[in-house]
């Protein structure tokens, strides 16, 4: 594959350091972003309150316990979103690709502009100082030949850091890390390899393979070796814009009987479900539109246990939102919408630590569907309940 520098940019303290600089009078203080009080939790705190123990997502309570002399701060989500958007426009005004995966964080794929790591860390350097000059805010940049590296990265010298990770530097730099810096090593399977005596993503490394997919099975251990070695070959992809993929159709006559509204409703899980899987795109929430005759509109969402692409796991989903709104369908449906939201890239979902066989395989009979719609036109693959229907939508789709 051909290699490409890649950059992470990760904002510093983000929260804190924007009230920090809106309100002078923080500045060098402990700041602790969110509600005081025992239902609260920490947003994200300044880099003064971090040597007390506080970080991101603590409880208040305990917080305010390490750190009483914080200085609580309410969060100001719609400032901070205004502010990650134009730092984002200079990011997207410096490199070819960009991807954001949060409001402070984001991957740029510099090929084309930086030819080598050098190169790409001149570029870091400036795309930092124009971020200080517009916003008074300091970013960590890492910059490295895969994004796993480059994130890694950017975090070994924050705040205001900067740091290139080498395929050289493997052994010095990832190598002590522990096996956390792995994306999908959560507390579990971090659990799991310290039984095995795997601590470090050195020792990682230094398991031999066999013994490594015997605990865990193939997939998940050659993707933990990989990224022990330093290997990423996931492109950085600029899919992030897209909120949601839907479906909706209303019906000249409103739909009374079940059997047709259910028919109706996997027919769009099956359409969102194809979108989705030719995107390279999981959901993590699945959620219904209804209308009834007389412009009644409810909309009901679920977040699914796993992202899925997959039709039958959509359509289970959505049908259960409707069943909730059942008085609904009494007086019939005039509009019927779904939608895949949250959407993750596939590529980016970690292999599982207990893969489910049932659901690889469905996975893989939706793909080989795909394929022959594509080679032999759309209704040549069709699960059964949808053949034979007979009512035909209304050309006007996506009513508003
Ligand atoms: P982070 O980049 O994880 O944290 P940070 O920017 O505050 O600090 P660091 O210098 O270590 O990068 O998250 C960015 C923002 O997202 C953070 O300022 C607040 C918000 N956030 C939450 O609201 N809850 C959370 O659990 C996390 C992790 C972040
Ligand atoms: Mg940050």
């Amino acid at each position: 594959m051909e290699r490409h520098v890649v950059l992470h940019l990760d904002m510093d303290a983000f929260f804190a350091a924007i009230e920090q600089r809106e309100r002078p009078e923080l500045r060098g203080q402990p700041v602790l972003i969110g509600r005081p009080g025992p239902r609260g939790v920490v947003a994200t705190c300044s880099y003064e309150a971090r040597p007390f123990g506080v970080h991101s997502a603590m409880p208040s309570v305990t917080a305010e316990r390490l750190c009483p002399q914080g200085i609580w701060v309410q969060p100001r989500f719609e400032l901070y979103a205004e502010v990650s958007r134009r730092i984002f426009e200079l990011v997207a005004g410096a490199a070819p690709v960009v991807e954001q995966v949060s409001i402070d964080e984001a991957y740029a794929d510099l090929a084309g502009i930086a030819p080598d790591l050098e190169a790409g860390a001149r570029l870091a350097q400036e795309l930092k100082r124009s971020i200080r000059q517009q916003e008074s805010l300091t970013a960590s940049a890492g910059v490295a030949w895969c994004r796993f590296l480059a994130k890694v990265a950017s975090d070994m010298n924050k705040p205001d850091g900067l740091t290139v990770i080498a395929p050289e530097d493997v052994p010095r730099l990832l190598w002590p890390r522990p096996a956390r810096v792995i994306p999908g090593v959560g507390p579990k399977l971090a659990a799991r390899l310290e039984r095995m005596g795997i601590r470090t993503v050195g020792e990682l490394a230094a398991t031999p393979a066999p013994r490594l997919r015997r605990a865990l099975g193939t997939a998940l251990a050659d993707y933990l070796a990989e990224r022990a070695r330093g290997e990423d070959d996931t492109p950085v992809a600029e899919h992030h814009g897209r909120k949601q993929v839907s479906e909706e159709r209303t019906y000249r006559e409103d739909l009374t009987a079940r059997a047709e509204v259910e028919r109706e409703l996997l027919a769009r899980a099956e359409g969102v479900a194809e979108e989705l899987r030719r995107r390279g795109l999981l959901a993590r929430c699945i959620g219904i539109k209804v209308r009834d005759g007389r412009y009644r509109t409810i909309t009901r969402s679920r977040t699914v246990e796993a992202p899925t692409d997959l039709a039958g796991e959509i359509y289970a989903v959505a049908l259960a939102l409707l069943r909730g709104v059942d008085e609904f369908r009494a007086r019939g449906i005039r509009l019927l919408g779904l939608a895949a939201r949250e959407l993750v890239a596939a590529h980016e979902v970690p292999p599982s630590l207990f893969p489910d066989e049932q659901r690889a395989r469905a996975r893989a009979v939706a793909r080989t569907a795909d394929e022959l719609r594509e080679r032999f036109g759309h209704d040549a693959v069709r699960p059964a309940r949808l053949l034979g229907r007979r009512r035909p939508a209304d050309p006007a789709e996506g009513e508003d």
